[in-house]
C-alpha cells in the first residue's frame, strides 16, 4: 500500500493532507470540513509523528483540531469528544491571555495559542 503521499501522509486508517496554507481556526477547519474531513487531530504517538513529518518538511506549526473553545480547559476534538491523547509541551496548556486552540511546535510538542492566529493547516481524511 501507499504510505507517502506529495503531500501528506497515510498513518493507519488515517490520512493528514496540506495544501500548504494557513489560517486562524474557524476558517482552517472550514476548509477541511468543507474538503471532506476535519482539522487534523492526533490521537496517538504514531498519527503525531506522522503529523510531525509534515511540520517538519513545511517548517510552520500547525494548527490542530484540538481546542478548548467551548470550556475552559475541557479540550475537545472537531466533533466534541474529549480528547484521549495529549503531548503538551512542558507547562503546557497555559492559556496565557486566552489561548483555546492548539499548534505542534518543532519538536512535535504542543502549545495552546490564541484562535485568530494562522497556522499550517493540515487536514484529515
Ligand atoms: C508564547 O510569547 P509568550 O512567551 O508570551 C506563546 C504561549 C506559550 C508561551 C510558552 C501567542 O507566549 O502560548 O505558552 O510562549 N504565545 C503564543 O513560553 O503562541
Ligand atoms: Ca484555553
Ligand atoms: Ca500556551
Amino acid at each position: 500500500k501507499v504510505l507517502r503521499l506529495p503531500n501528506g501522509i497515510r498513518v493507519g486508517e488515517k490520512v493528514f493532507h496540506t495544501s500548504g496554507l494557513r489560517g486562524a481556526y474557524e476558517t482552517a477547519e472550514a476548509k477541511c470540513v468543507q474538503a471532506g474531513g476535519v482539522l487534523a487531530s492526533p490521537r496517538n504517538a504514531d498519527e503525531n509523528r506522522a503529523l510531525l513529518e509534515i511540520r517538519k518538511s513545511h517548517n510552520e506549526n500547525i494548527i490542530l483540531g484540538i481546542n478548548d473553545i467551548q470550556t475552559e480547559g475541557t479540550f475537545r476534538y472537531p466533533g466534541g469528544e474529549t480528547i484521549g491523547f495529549t503531548n503538551w509541551s512542558k507547562n503546557e496548556p497555559n492559556d496565557a491571555g486566552g489561548e483555546d486552540c492548539v499548534e505542534m511546535l518543532e519538536n512535535g510538542l504542543w502549545n495552546d495559542f490564541p484562535c485568530n492566529g494562522e497556522k499550517l493547516i493540515v487536514c484529515e481524511y
